[in-house]
């Protein structure tokens, strides 16, 4: 029997956090052995803002060095970087036609990085709709991705839905896979907010190519609440805050242990045992990603990503070919 068809995108900009670590590629590690997976650096997102081009060439390098760090084995997935098939493109463009204005407005994302910017790019409106070709051009069944993601996979399935009830069945419609712990990590210093790779505040996130002796820092100073051992009660009179529970969840989604020995283990103790027991977590879990990191980047990176989008080139000219022609777009 053929596998389900798995597909995700990081993008090459900034450093990569635990954030995505948990909330992402976590889960493309575990999958990749169930699934024919697809990961993809996704650098026509990226230049969605300015990008400066020497660095992006550089993290587009480093995003998928750090996806073989983490676990992905670029024999059994497949590893490529999204502008070298240009069907990403192509497939953007025939699906920006079929998808109505509002639907792009009312996005959070584009909200958000909208408002950061002097001059608005149409990329990062139409940015949603490249999302969706990434993810139908491989007719993907699955897309893990952490919870900021879930509006813009809604978006893909309504985007799908309108093209196949317009032009006839022709794509798969996807669905979403959260991680059960870590699909939003927050950040350090101010757990009201997710931790991201644009914000900046040295106490924020923890990279994933952090000196560990900063990361465990950076985690005993965390922001907490003025409790002082850990309460897991929820009727409790002062019920334990964001960031403390950010903290355990941090942890969980590292060790993955169950919620009976989250409990086991933490009911009870002083927030700054807590952060010992987290920090130490952290750093030896980095630590080995590290060190394969330092191998892998000096090694034959461009040609495991070339290999990568050869073998599923034919999956997507086969999807653009078939968009064409159920549009009547040229497509002898
Ligand atoms: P950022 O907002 O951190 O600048 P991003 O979310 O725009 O980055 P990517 O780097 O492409 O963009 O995200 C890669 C993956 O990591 C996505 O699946 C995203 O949902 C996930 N992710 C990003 N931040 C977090 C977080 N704080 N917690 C869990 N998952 C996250
Ligand atoms: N928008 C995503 C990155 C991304 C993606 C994708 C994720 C681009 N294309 C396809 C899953 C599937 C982000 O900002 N995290």
């Amino acid at each position: 029997m053929t596998k389900a068809r798995v597909f995700s995108g990081v993008q090459p900009t900034g450093h990569l956090h635990i954030g995505n670590y948990l909330g992402a590629i976590q889960n493309f590690v575990r999958l990749q052995h169930d699934y024919e997976c697809i990961f993809c650096v996704v650098d026509l997102h990226a230049v969605t803002v300015y990008q400066e081009p020497a660095e992006l060439r550089a993290k587009i390098r480093e995003i998928a060095a750090l996806f073989i760090a983490c676990g992905i084995d670029p024999k059994v997935a497949t590893l490529m970087v999204q502008s070298s098939v240009s069907g990403h493109a192509e497939l953007g463009w025939l699906l920006t036609c079929v998808t109505p204005l509002g639907w792009l407005e009312r996005m959070t994302q584009y909200k958000d990085k909208s408002a950061k910017q002097e001059t608005i790019g149409s990329g990062l409106l139409n940015y949603p709709v490249l999302m969706a070709a990434d993810i139908l051009l491989y007719q993907a069944k699955i897309v893990p991705v952490g919870d900021d993601q879930s509006q813009h996979l809604e978006l893909t399935r309504d985007i799908a839905q309108r093209f196949n009830s317009l032009y006839g069945d022709t794509f798969t419609v996807p669905a979403t896979k959260l991680p059960t712990h870590g699909a939003r990590v927050m950040g350090l210093d101010d757990p009201e907010k997710k931790m991201s790779k644009s914000a900046t505040g040295t106490g924020h996130a923890i990279g994933l190519l952090d000196d560990l002796a900063q990361a465990k820092k950076k985690i005993m100073r965390a922001t907490t609440d003025s409790n002082p051992a850990v309460d897991f009660d929820p009727g409790a009179k002062n019920p334990m805050g964001a960031g403390v529970r950010n903290l355990l969840g941090i942890y969980q989604a590292f060790s993955g242990a169950s919620n009976d020995e989250m409990q086991a283990q933490f009911a009870g103790l002083r927030y700054g045992d807590l952060k010992k027991k987290v920090a130490e977590m952290v750093a030896q879990s980095l630590e080995p990603i590290q060190a394969r990191y330092r191998e892998v980047i000096s090694g034959n990176l461009d040609e495991i990503l070339r290999a990568g989008s050869d073998r599923i080139l034919p999956v997507a000219n086969e999807t653009v070919r078939l968009t064409k022609e159920r549009m009547g777009v040229y497509a002898p």
